[in-house]
């Protein structure tokens, strides 16, 4: 008795500015941070990444055909406002009306984030967002965006996981702490707060703008899970829980901190200063919808201060928290190539977890497996990929059927681009582009196989 997909579910998939790109030095753009930090070695340098700045056309029509209702891009900040602030770039604005429009021109809703890890260079030298002015170099930003897309996009996305960059951010290039910071753990909740404000505004500017247009956050939320059912571990788990996920989004929903982070802030030396008026912004602040990212499960058990915290974790390796608690594999689950867990079961639970304390509609912003794909003969049997999404559809089919409200799925990624840390050898797309990390190649666009199956669950709206 599994109830249907609704009519207007929004099926497509994602893709960031400074990942799929490319020409990250044409047309007046700005540097960003990413445009600037130092590369692992071996991988794909960045302004090339999949060229889509130059092929959007093509690959938004390869998009319209697999039957796409919505596509999930960011807008580079350095596009519109190459200093972060300051003078609009016309040719930017005239990109990204050129992408929107296509997409429209194929009855493809844009859904379109305003910030994806590329803060603008000129701002990260005047401290990022550990600067208080960081909230209103964000405000401007989101002005310009709905003055000049506003009319277009219905739904928009603040931040991409905001708990990532709080948590691993040095990892992913965006969180900056100054050099010489005594308290790390204060300094890094404080540029949160610097964010979490920014967001709030950009969610009151966002309504008072464009009155139809709906707008959320971009969290990445999984459920943590205990190691055991060991008491200790359970109140670990609830803890790691509220500095992993519920902080973020009580703070979207209810503009007030989680009991549970602010006794760890507190227990640190670390709970942010309040600007005047940041308390009002983030009361009247409210989303339409919750966008998140979903990629695995984590689990913990409960540990000492002798725990480290592992510098190298990425997005969805163990995230260690000294005092609180110990990352752990899950014997339950089998990995993927790159070592990620994979937690179809934990999709529904994340999803009915989420539902059950916001009460908000819901769009699924990434999720999808990273691999190795091989072309072969212009094709690329990926059928890992297929049994993965296959697998977590099910469950958000699933999730519905528990009465979670589902407004759309988006997997990572629409086409294959450079992963935030592993390069283009990492690819998550529908669509091969032929390029590596070794050197650029034709950048041409071949259909894997996913990309034949995900155009037939489309048009049966999830049922085949
Ligand atoms: C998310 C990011 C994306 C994307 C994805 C896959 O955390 O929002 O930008 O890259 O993870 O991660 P990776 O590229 O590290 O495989």
């Amino acid at each position: 008795n599994l109830k249907k997909f609704p009519k207007d579910f929004l099926w497509g998939a994602s893709t960031s500015a400074y990942q799929v790109e490319g020409a990250n030095h044409e047309d007046g753009k700005g540097d960003s941070c990413q445009d600037v930090k130092e590369l692992p070695k071996g991988t794909a340098p960045l302004d090339v990444c999949a060229d889509h700045y130059h092929h959007y056309r093509e690959d938004i029509q390869l998009m319209a055909e697999m039957g796409f209702k919505t596509y999930r891009f960011s807008i580079a900040w350095t596009r519109i406002l190459p200093n972060g602030i300051g003078d609009v770039n016309q040719k930017g604005i005239d990109h990204y009306n050129d992408v929107i429009n296509t997409c429209l021109q194929y009855n493809i809703e844009p859904l379109v984030t305003m910030f994806h890890f590329d803060m603008p260079n000129a701002l990260d030298e005047k401290g990022s967002w550990s600067n208080p002015e960081s909230v209103d170099w964000f405000e401007n930003y989101a002005r310009v965006l709905f003055e000049n897309f506003g009319d277009r996009v219905k739904y928009w996305l603040t931040i991409n996981e905001q708990n990532m960059l709080t948590l691993v951010g040095p990892m992913i290039g965006t969180l900056r702490i100054p050099e010489g910071t005594k308290n790390v753990v204060k300094e890094t909740y404080q540029q949160n707060h610097h964010m979490l404000v920014a967001q709030a505004k950009a969610m009151v500017l966002c309504h008072q703008m464009c009155p139809s247009a709906k707008i959320g956050p971009a969290p990445n939320i999984s459920l943590v899970y205990p190691a055991s059912c060991k008491p200790e571990d359970i109140l670990a788990a609830q803890e790691f829980n509220a500095i992993r996920n519920w902080l973020y989004l009580d703070m979207a929903v209810y503009g007030r901190y989680n009991n549970l982070v602010w006794r760890y802030l507190e227990e640190h030396d670390a709970t942010p200063s309040f600007a005047p008026g940041d308390k009002e912004a983030l009361a009247e602040a409210h989303p339409d919808f919750i966008g998140f990212n979903y990629y695995n499960t984590a689990t913990v058990k409960r540990a000492g201060l002798d725990v480290k915290k592992d510098e190298h974790a990425d997005q969805q390796k163990g995230l260690s928290e000294p005092g609180y608690c110990e990352a752990v594999d899950n014997p339950n689950l089998v990995k993927t190539q790159f070592g990620w867990e994979i937690d179809p079961l934990g999709f529904r639970a994340t999803m009915r977890e989420i539902y059950s304390r916001y009460h908000l509609p819901m769009i699924v912003t990434e999720n999808g497996l990273g691999a190795y794909d091989k072309l072969e003969d212009g094709k690329v049997h990926d059928d890992y990929r297929i049994a993965y999404l296959k697998a977590h559809i099910e469950q958000v089919k699933l999730a519905i059927t528990d009465g979670v409200e589902m407004m759309g799925y988006c997997p990572w990624s629409a086409l294959d681009l450079v992963s935030t840390h592993e390069g283009i050898r990492k690819r998550y797309g529908f669509i091969y582009v032929d390029t590596s990390d070794e050197e650029v190649g034709s950048l041409k666009r071949y259909r894997k196989d996913s990309f034949y199956w995900y155009k037939k669950v489309i048009a049966s709206n999830g049922e085949d």
